[in-house]
Formats: structure tokens, sequence, C-alpha cells
């Protein structure tokens, strides 16, 4: 099948604007999708499991009487793990003790340091209470994001975990049942939508509130995450799934074809993009994709996706390579070249860096070990991904001697009095000793 993917080189005239037109993605925020999410959340918000059940019945096309029917409890989620391929299974569990392996070294530790004076400054860490996570229902509920979700916030120590996810028409995914087995998930409530994200948000009398909400969704969930942040904590919006390939045009170019197609196939509005200063290659690789696609059971979302944001970029040097994948600052970076840790210490701006011709990105995102959570649409410039710190937070500790706090009292006052804090000034002049 041919494909009409988007292809210039750095010596256009037109190459700055060529790449800023490509990297351009308006995240939608429609104002009748904002509009029924404020109506659906205050419905949860204020008429609780009853309202969970009506919008639960009426999206989702089910007839729940009693919210205790919305509740998988732990027991059932190891049943569930008994019913699918044990193969399947062992994959499960193997990715999740390699997820695990890998975010146990994001631990934080609490600290403190004793002053000459013996004061005592520190830092203290606590895992979150109780974690929300939606995972989507349909054709992106990802066994795989599950762990990727779950295991940073096992490791944290966080309390409770709780799951959401929609059963269109009652129908259950046993294979996201069983990734929440093995992750340790405590609760699988079946509401999806906006008004699950309420439901964790505020709390039902089934669903219990929770202190942050993770995990991918639709628009209507996005929107509804928006919404309730600052009543509890969110992670990232996340927007469509990204992968810059950089090759040095030494690689087998089917591989290369098929790393793009890996990104392309998760949806329409996914991007992948090629670089590379070899021209000879970059056609190898469209010829490539040009003939494996015909046999993708997804080739319709690969073309779409590869034709509306898809792009084979050539450039003149290594150095502009790297400026470009910095400009792109993609989700997920492979470097298919030799020696890829030359390159490393140049790459500023990456979710995800992938090393080498042996690493393509589908083995990140199952079972290498680090997050597939990333930072999308260049986000990586300022944010990271998901992982232990996201389940922690800190608390700072102060513990004066009397000696320490009579000394910091007389740098106190003074900054107080500037402030016209009199109760301030004399909370910490009264700890002066020898006035
Ligand atoms: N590449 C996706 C994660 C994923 N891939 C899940 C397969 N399943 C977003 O980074
Ligand atoms: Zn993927």
């Amino acid at each position: 099948m041919q494909l009409n993917i988007r292809e210039f080189s750095s010596k256009d005239a037109s190459f700055k604007s060529e790449l800023k037109e490509l990297l351009s993605w308006e995240s939608v925020s429609d104002v009748a999708v904002q509009k029924s999410v404020e109506e659906i959340v205050n419905r949860v918000r204020v008429d609780g499991d009853v309202a969970l059940m009506e919008l639960t019945n009426k999206f989702d096309r089910r007839s729940v009487n009693t919210a205790s029917e919305l509740v998988i409890e732990a027991d059932e989620l190891a049943q569930a793990a008994k019913r699918i391929d044990p193969a399947l299974l062992s994959s499960l569990q193997k990715a999740a003790n390699r997820v695990k392996i890998y975010h146990e070294r994001q631990k934080q530790t609490s600290w403190q340091y004793e002053e000459a004076d013996g004061t005592i400054l520190g830092q203290q860490i606590t895992p979150l209470d109780r974690v929300g996570v939606y995972v989507p229902g349909g054709k992106a509920a990802y066994p795989s994001s599950v762990l990727m979700n779950v295991m940073p916030a096992k490791v944290a120590g966080v309390g409770e975990i709780v799951m959401v996810v929609p059963t269109p028409d009652g129908f259950v995914n046993d294979i996201v049942l069983a990734a929440a087995h093995v992750a340790g998930v405590d609760r699988v409530i079946t509401v999806g939508g906006a008004q699950a994200v309420a439901a964790l948000a505020y709390g039902t009398e089934t669903v219990p509130k929770v202190d942050k909400i993770v995990g991918p969704g639709n628009i209507y969930v996005a929107s509804a995450k928006r919404l309730v942040f600052g009543a509890v904590g969110i992670d990232m919006i996340a927007g469509p799934s990204e992968i810059l390939v950089v090759s040095d045009g030494l690689s087998n170019p089917d591989w290369i074809a098929m790393d793009l197609f890996s990104q392309a196939e998760h949806d329409e509005d996914a991007q992948s993009i090629l670089i590379s200063t070899d021209l000879g290659f970059i056609q190898k690789v469209k010829a490539s994709m040009e003939r494996l696609i015909d046999d993708m059971s997804r080739k319709d979302i690969i073309k779409t996706s590869l034709e509306g944001r898809g792009a084979l970029i050539h450039v003149a040097s290594r150095e502009e390579a790297v400026e470009v994948a910095n400009i792109v600052a993609a989700e997920h970076l492979e470097l298919a070249v030799e020696n890829p840790e030359e390159w490393l210490p140049e790459i500023r701006h990456a979710g995800a860096i992938f090393m080498g011709r042996f690493t393509p990105e589908a083995l990140g995102d199952y079972c290498a070990g680090p997050n597939h959570v990333l930072p999308t649409s260049g986000t990586a410039r300022f944010s990271s991904p998901l992982g232990v710190y996201d389940f922690q937070k800190r608390s700072s500790i102060i513990h004066c001697s009397h000696e320490g706090a009579s000394e910091l009292a007389k740098i106190a006052s003074p900054l107080a009095r500037g402030e016209s804090l009199e109760a301030h000034a004399l909370s910490a002049e009264f700890r002066i000793i020898d006035k």
C-alpha cells in the first residue's frame, strides 16, 4: 500500500516552519464536553451512589440496582487471573516484577541533619494514603498500563489502591483484572468516564475518596480530572503517544519501519517520526513500511496516523539530528545508532530514551522496567515519567534546641517587624535566652 508521509529536509528553506507545523498539537478543549462534565461531576458529588449508578446504567448500558454490584473485590481479581492464558499471566508477573525492581531505586528516603547548637532539620517522606487508578475501557484498555500506574504506587507504599474501569454492556476484561491482581490493586469499581473521576475525587457511599487520581482516559476523563484537581491530586493529562527514531542508516529498515508502526497503531492521532542523515535509508524504510503495512491488523489506524502526523526527516549531520531531537522533546526517543552512549549527554529533552539497535520502544512499553507513562506533546521539556515520586510526599522537619531557637529568633525578629507582624516577632523573641 502506498503511503503518503510528509518528507522534508533540513536543507529546505522552509525547514523550521515545517517542523513547527509538524509538532503543533492543540489538545482539544471542547466547551460542550466541559459543560456536560461539570454537570456529571456535580451530580455525583451531590447524589453519590444513586447518581453513579444512574450514569453508569446510561453510558455503559447496564442495569445496576445496588451499588455493591459495581465492586469487584480482591479475591475476584485473583479468580480472573486464573481464567487467563497461563503464558500471558506469567508475562504479566515477570513484567510487574521488573517494573517493581526498577522503581525500587526511585524510593526517596527521609533525612535529618544536626547543627552545632543541637537544632535538627530534616525531611520526612510519607506515601499517599489512597490512590485511584483510572483504566479506560474498550480498545485502549491496556493491562500493561495497569501495571505501570499501580506498581510505582505500591513501591511508594500507598495504603490503598482503588481502580476504576468502565465495563460497557457489562463486559469485563479478565486480562485487565488479572493485571490488577498481579499489581496488587485492593478493589476494582466498574465505572468509567467523568462519573468515575467524580466518585474518586469526592467519594460516594461505595467509592472511597482518594488523595490522587492517575491514569489515562478520553476527553471526558481528562476534562473531569482537570476539574477535580485541587480537591485531589492528578497525574499529567496525556496527549497522543509519539515516537522519534533517530537512525544512522545502519539498522535493518524493516525493524525501523515496525518501530514507527508500533506507535502509529495506538491511534490515529499518534505521531511517528524518523530522522536520519542517510537519505537512501529513509527511502528504504519507506519501502519497508509500504510493504509491511498490508499485513498489519491495524493498518487503517497506522495509515491515518502516518499520513496525518508522521514524518521522514533528512538531516545533514549528527549535530542537526540532536538539535531536532531536542526541539521535538519526544515522549519516546529511539537512538538506533552505533555508540548511542556518545549521543546521550547531548539529549536534553525526551520522556524515555531507547539506546541502540536492539531497544525498540515496545520492550519499554511492556517489560524493560522503566515506566511507560511519559510526558507527551513536548512536555518532556519540563516533566518526567510517572514514578514513585508521584506517590510520595515530603514534610519538612524543624526541631530547635533552646540555644538554636534563641539565635534564630534574632534573625527572625527584624524580619517579622519589617513585615509588621508583631505576634510573629514576639513569638520568636520569647525564645531568646538572656535578653
Ligand atoms: N506506548 C504506549 C504504552 C503502551 N504500549 C501500552 C502498549 N501498551 C504509551 O507510551
Ligand atoms: Zn505502545
